[in-house]
């Protein structure tokens, strides 16, 4: 186990922007995938007629992804530097899955914007960064990528990077705590070595960048939330759900309680990182063995706290949203499904209470007929089936959420009161 802090980090972008490449080359350059299986890749990918995605197979191990070159699932690979050890989530850019981007980035403290300087701002650069942003993502790291398919610009660089911007203010992420780095991920410009074909730029390398991230502080405080990504049956241990721990502490001896599915027992083992531990803290990805708990019991979307303060499972909640896009309106009786932690669930929209003043915060009208794109809003919803939320000022782990509907994000929120069954 290493003694250095923990971070969570995802990369999240638009399909093709070169993710899944730029984590690759950096375990490549750091030591951690050697070349001879980045040469295997090559040949791999050449065979399949994909040549140039040798980086990105690094972290695309399913078939499905590597014959069609996107990724599909979220992948986390663990990444050292000086300061830090980190769980790099590794998040796919097309539409089609921004429910997995969704998961992944709700996993993260920091995130690195992967930006193609061949294309600019694209839809999905737009929709990641306003789900970081409300999925409580703290630092952004924007990496402009590909800078070798425009002759390593300053110029374009310098436009991509204002576009960037744009969207940051718009979404209001503090822009202030935003780094801009041109990089080549194919090439390793400016990932682990400062780049010779780009000396007009004197900023940080990606791994000095994810080196100066700040510390976060771990909820260590606020009582213990394991939301549940997946139950599997281990032979020699039995069911083992795993999962990141948001907040508080999980220790061997425990009695847990899992909502909604209300079963509880006492936690047996704990492993992480393929080791056994004691206990495990705030941000660790865990797999732990419950006494009397099968694997039928319980599932994704569960979240694990104690049995004497379980996780509250809402019959209804306020919380604060802002619509991204929307067809039309959003009346009440709408009924889209809410992505939270590591559940999907359809709410349907009971009442409209307040529609705020995006800038101020302030309320602009009371019970509005309806909302649109663009307005953030005070609503109230009722989960069709149960739910656990906690209200964004108690456990913020656990209260933020996606809107989905069509295949789109409609809006994102933050829980304000949770009412218990
Ligand atoms: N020229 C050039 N091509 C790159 C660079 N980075 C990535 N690519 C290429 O872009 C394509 C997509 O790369 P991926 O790493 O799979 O992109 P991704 O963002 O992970 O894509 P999804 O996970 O499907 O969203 C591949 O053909 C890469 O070789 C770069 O710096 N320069
Ligand atoms: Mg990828």
């Amino acid at each position: 186990m290493s003694d250095k802090p923990h971070q969570n980090l995802a990369i999240i972008g638009h399909v093709d922007h070169g993710k899944s490449t730029l984590v690759g080359r950096l375990l490549f350059e750091t030591g951690s995938v050697p070349e001879h299986i980045i040469e295997q890749h090559r040949e791999e990918a050449a065979e399949k007629g994909k040549s140039g995605f040798e980086f990105a197979y690094v972290m695309d191990n399913l078939a499905e992804e590597r014959e069609r070159g996107v990724t599909i699932d979220i992948a986390h690979q663990r990444f050292d530097t000086e300061k830090y050890y980190f769980t790099i989530v590794d998040t796919p850019g097309h539409r089609d899955f921004v429910k997995n981007m969704i998961t992944g980035a709700s996993q993260a403290d920091h995130a690195v914007l992967v930006v193609a300087a061949d294309d600019g701002v694209a839809p999905q650069t737009r929709e990641h960064v306003f789900l970081a942003r409300t999925l409580g993502i703290e630092t952004l790291i924007i990496a402009v990528n590909k800078m070798d398919t425009v002759d390593y610009s300053e110029n374009t660089y310098n436009e991509v990077k204002e576009e960037v911007q744009e969207l940051l203010t718009q979404v209001r992420f503090d822009s202030d705590d935003a780094r801009f780095i041109p990089i080549s991920a194919f090439e390793g410009d400016n990932i682990a070595e400062r780049s010779a074909n780009m000396d007009w730029f004197d900023g940080p390398t990606v791994l000095e960048a994810l080196n100066n991230l700040p510390e976060s502080s771990p909820p260590t405080d606020a009582p213990l939330r394991v939301p549940i990504q997946d139950v599997y049956t281990i032979s020699g241990i039995g069911t083992v759900p795993v999962g990141r721990v948001e907040t508080g502490v999980l220790n061997v001896g425990d009695n847990v309680s899992f909502q909604p599915s209300d079963v509880s027992g006492e936690v047996k083992t704990i492993e992480m990182h393929h080791e056994e531990v004691d206990s495990a803290g705030p941000g660790d990805n865990v797999g732990f063995n419950v006494r009397g708990i099968g694997k039928d019991d319980i599932r994704r979307g569960d979240v694990a706290g104690p049995a004497d303060a379980p996780p509250s499972v809402a019959e209804t909640f306020k919380a604060q949203i802002v619509v991204m896009q929307h067809p039309s309106v959003i009346t009440a009786g709408y009924t889209p499904v809410i992505h939270a932690h590591t559940a999907q669930v359809a709410c349907t929209f009971e009442s409209i209470d307040q529609k705020l003043d995006p800038a101020s915060g302030e309320v602009a009208e009371e019970n509005p007929d309806f909302i649109k794109a663009g307005d953030a809003a005070v609503v109230t919803l009722r989960p069709q089936k149960p739910l656990v939320l906690e209200p964004s000022s108690e456990i913020p782990e656990l209260g933020s959420f996606a809107v989905r509907d069509m295949g789109q994000t409609i809006a994102a929120g933050k829980v304000l009161e949770v009412h218990e069954r």
